[in-house]
């Protein structure tokens, strides 16, 4: 049933085909980076000598920081080390096809050059430099699309934007300073709306994306219009669901977790970070092997999702060393075998086939989680790709295959040697080689006719 919302968004009005023309790129992207980075990067999980629990990001909210204290934070941020060049050539060796950044996080602090409020990084901090202008122009040098992140909603430094304490989403009046108190509406006019129409104007054909977050009660219908009537004056534009009012967007947002059975039919994106905290915290080195994060890409996109995968700068501008080579890595297995990640769709063979069946245990004999699959599968047209996480012993069998097999070989290998196949209608044997090409993931291609 059609929702009636105040204004028309053009998820609303557009054609089947129009949308497919709008999502395209993205859904054929299957792999992006998010970029947290702020003030917060400062205190880095740490404030009065105390570490604070949750994610860096919210320190501000966690510590119930006082809105002069946190934005004394500007001044002293002069994150000279950062360097667009080197992070959009990070996200390109990663294999990532598009960057979101975080234009303003709650903390309300715009990370852009802005007109219409000063507590931003070239206004209020001695580095003066706008990041999202220099990503803007590094990103289109090297062929990758660039999104900016708002916080629509919440803003805990300006008076009026909606500011509660953690777990109290629906009370927005829950304040811990009188410098928060004031009236939405003034916010939305005078910083929210019109930071998104210097988002959407200021930097050419960029953004591609905006990523709203975490609407509260504030977020009516009828203010959530106002954002859709601007959002509506750049028909390219992708955005998610998190706007608020009754608007559902273009996509669905799990947060750090890949949902079962994906989202089918719709588009999806799971976003992630690589330790615990989404912006940078000094003592967090709880990191996710590559096995995991390669893993869990190919998970993903074997049920036809995108994986935005978060980096954390710190205050100098420098993407922690434990991202970088965990980014490097996974790019290194789809130099060779992005083929069978990229522009693919879904499994033919259910959410559930190829999930963990024998139990590896770690050094410490605990059951070891990597993700949880044997294997995992992807397709295209003429193609079914296995993306082998365990190597069997024996020839490696697929039951229910829709489609007839040609050929077979692993992707990874130059050669292309054939394998033997053995096929009686849906059941498939392949005769692999004695070792797997790659310890995460080797790659299984059968050439397939319907
Ligand atoms: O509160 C934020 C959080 O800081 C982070 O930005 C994530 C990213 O998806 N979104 C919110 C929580 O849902």
């Amino acid at each position: 049933k059609p929702v009636h919302h105040p204004v028309a968004a053009i998820q609303d009005t557009e054609t089947p085909a129009q949308r497919d023309a709008r999502m395209a790129w993205w859904r054929d992207a299957r792999f992006g980076m998010f970029i947290h980075w702020g003030l917060y990067s400062i205190p880095a999980g740490t404030w009065d000598g105390k570490q604070i629990p949750s994610i860096g990001e919210w320190i501000m909210n966690n510590a119930s920081i006082p809105v002069a204290d946190y934005k004394a934070l500007a001044p002293k941020f002069n994150p000279v080390g950062f360097n667009a060049h080197d992070i959009v050539a990070l996200a390109k060796s990663a294999g990532m096809k598009y960057i979101v950044i975080t234009a303003k996080h709650h903390d309300g602090f715009a990370m852009f050059d802005s007109k219409a409020n000063s507590f931003n990084i070239v206004a209020a901090t001695p580095f003066k430099r706008d990041p999202l202008r220099e990503l803007a122009e590094e990103c289109r040098k090297q062929g990758m699309k660039l999104g900016f992140y708002y916080s629509q909603d919440q803003d805990w430094t300006a008076s009026g934007g909606s500011a509660y304490k953690t777990g109290n989403h629906d009370s927005p009046t829950h304040h811990w300073d009188k410098a928060q108190d004031g009236d939405f509406d003034t916010y939305l006019h005078t910083k929210a709306i019109p930071q998104l129409k210097e988002l959407l104007t200021n930097y050419g054909d960029f953004p591609v994306v905006i990523w709203f977050d975490t609407p509260t009660a504030n977020m009516t219908p009828e203010r959530a219009g106002e954002i859709v009537a601007l959002l509506n004056q750049h028909p390219n534009l992708i955005w998610n669901n998190r706007l608020g009012g009754t608007y559902k967007g273009d996509t669905e947002t799990p947060e750090q977790y890949i949902p079962p059975q994906g989202y089918p039919g719709l588009d999806w994106e799971s976003c992630m970070t690589m330790n615990d905290t989404w912006g940078y915290k000094s003592y967090d080195t709880n990191f996710k092997s590559t096995e995991t994060l390669l893993r869990n890409l190919i998970d993903i996109a074997s049920k036809g999702g995108n994986y935005l995968l978060n980096i954390g700068p710190d205050s100098n501008g420098i993407v922690p060393p434990p991202e970088a080579e965990r980014l490097k890595a996974v790019g290194q297995w789809l130099s060779l075998n992005g083929e069978a990640v990229y522009g693919t769709s879904p499994t033919l063979f259910g959410s559930e086939a190829g999930k963990f069946s024998a139990t590896e245990k770690d050094s410490k004999g605990k059951p070891k989680f990597i993700a949880s699959w044997d294997w995992r599968s992807t397709t295209k047209v003429d193609k079914v790709y296995v993306e082998i996480f365990k190597w069997p012993n024996g020839p490696f069998h697929l039951e229910k295959m829709p489609r007839t097999v040609k050929r077979a070989y692993l992707l990874a290998d130059a050669e292309k040697k054939l394998l033997a196949v053995k096929q009686d209608g849906d059941m498939v044997d392949i005769q692999l080689p004695a070792n797997a090409a790659d310890p995460i993931a080797t790659v299984l291609v059968l050439e397939t006719v319907k």
